[in-house]
C-alpha cells in the first residue's frame, strides 16, 4: 500500500476536503518530510504549478503521484458527464480526457467524483445513468491504452443520486465492457450509505483501485467514531496494495492534520 495525502491547488475552495493547501513546492517538500510516499492532486485543470515543477519536485523527493481529482470540471466550470446539455456532457468528456493525460504523464490514474453530476430537474435517472455508463466506458478505453486506470467514486447521497453505495457502483462496472474502470472507496462517504464498510470491500474486493482514508466526521482519521481497526484487516486480508490517500479536512490545521494522519498510516497499515 502507498501512503498518500492530498494537496489542493485551488486557493478559491478552502475549507473542502484536502489536508495541505500550501504551493505545490511547500507542499510536496512537506510531504517527504512528513514520511508520504504519494501525493493526491486537486487542481484547476491539467496542470500544476510553473512549467516541469511537478516532474522536478517528484524526482527530487522520490514521491510519485497517487492520483488526479477532476473534481474541478464541476465545481469551477459547471461539467458533468450526465448533464442534460449535449454540448455541457462533451466539455465534461474533455476536461477528463485532459486530466487523464495529465495524470498518465505520471503513471497516475484521474478520479472521476463530483463530475458525474446528478439526475433531476432535467435529466431522467435512466439518461443520467446511460450518459454516465457511455462516459465510463469511453473514458475508461481511453484511459486504458495510456496505461492508466480511470477511478469512478460513489459518493454519498448529499453530493449524488446515481451511485451512492460501493456495491451498487461495482454491479455498474461489472456491466461495463471496457476493463479501465475500477473504484474509490471513500470511507467518509461509506460511512454514511454502507450497512458494514469491511463487509462491502470484502464482496467488491474484484473492483478496488484507490482508497479515501478519512473519519466519519470528515476529520483526518483519529478525530471522529469509525472503528478503522475492522477496516484496516479487510483491506490487507483482501491483498489490497494501491493507494491509501487522505482527503479530508485540514483540521485543526493543514500540518496537524498532515501529521495525525500519517500516524494514523503506521498504526493501521505500516507498523
Ligand atoms: C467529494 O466528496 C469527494 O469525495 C471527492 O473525492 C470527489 O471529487
Ligand atoms: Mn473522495
Amino acid at each position: 500500500m502507498k501512503s498518500c495525502i492530498t494537496i489542493s491547488l485551488v486557493p478559491s475552495l478552502k475549507g473542502g476536503p484536502w489536508i495541505l493547501w500550501d504551493s505545490l513546492e511547500k507542499s510536496i517538500r512537506e510531504s517527504e518530510r512528513l514520511g508520504f510516499d504519494a501525493i493526491e492532486l486537486f487542481t484547476e485543470g491539467p496542470q500544476a504549478g510553473k512549467k516541469n515543477e511537478l516532474s522536478n519536485l517528484l524526482n527530487e523527493t522520490g514521491l510519485t503521484l497517487g492520483a488526479v481529482g477532476t473534481g474541478a470540471g464541476k465545481v469551477l466550470n459547471g461539467l458533468t458527464l450526465t448533464h442534460a446539455d449535449q454540448n455541457i456532457r462533451a466539455r465534461a468528456i474533455t476536461f477528463v480526457r485532459d486530466m487523464i493525460d495529465f495524470g498518465a504523464e505520471f503513471n497516475a490514474p484521474a478520479i472521476i467524483g463530483s463530475m458525474q453530476g446528478s439526475y433531476g430537474e432535467s435529466t431522467s435517472k435512466q439518461d443520467a445513468i446511460s450518459f454516465l455508463h457511455d462516459a465510463l466506458e469511453e473514458l475508461g478505453n481511453y484511459a486504458h491504452r495510456q496505461g492508466v486506470s480511470l477511478i469512478y467514486e460513489p459518493l454519498n447521497r448529499y453530493e449524488t443520486n446515481l451511485f451512492n453505495r460501493y456495491l451498487d457502483a461495482c454491479e455498474f462496472i461489472d456491466q461495463l465492457s471496457t476493463n479501465g474502470v475500477s473504484l474509490l472507496a471513500d470511507l467518509f462517504h461509506m460511512n454514511i450509505e454502507e450497512d458494514n464498510i469491511s463487509d462491502s470491500l470484502k464482496k467488491g474486493a474484484r473492483h478496488l483501485g484507490h482508497v479515501h482514508f478519512a473519519d466519519s466526521n470528515r476529520k483526518p482519521v483519529g478525530n471522529g467514531h469509525t472503528n478503522m481497526v475492522p477496516i484496516a484487516k479487510t483491506l490487507q486480508e483482501i491483498g489490497y496494495d494501491g493507494s491509501i490517500s487522505a482527503e479530508a479536512f485540514a483540521w485543526p490545521d493543514p500540518l496537524t492534520a498532515a501529521k495525525t494522519t500519517i500516524d494514523s498510516y503506521r498504526k493501521f497499515f505500516f507498523q
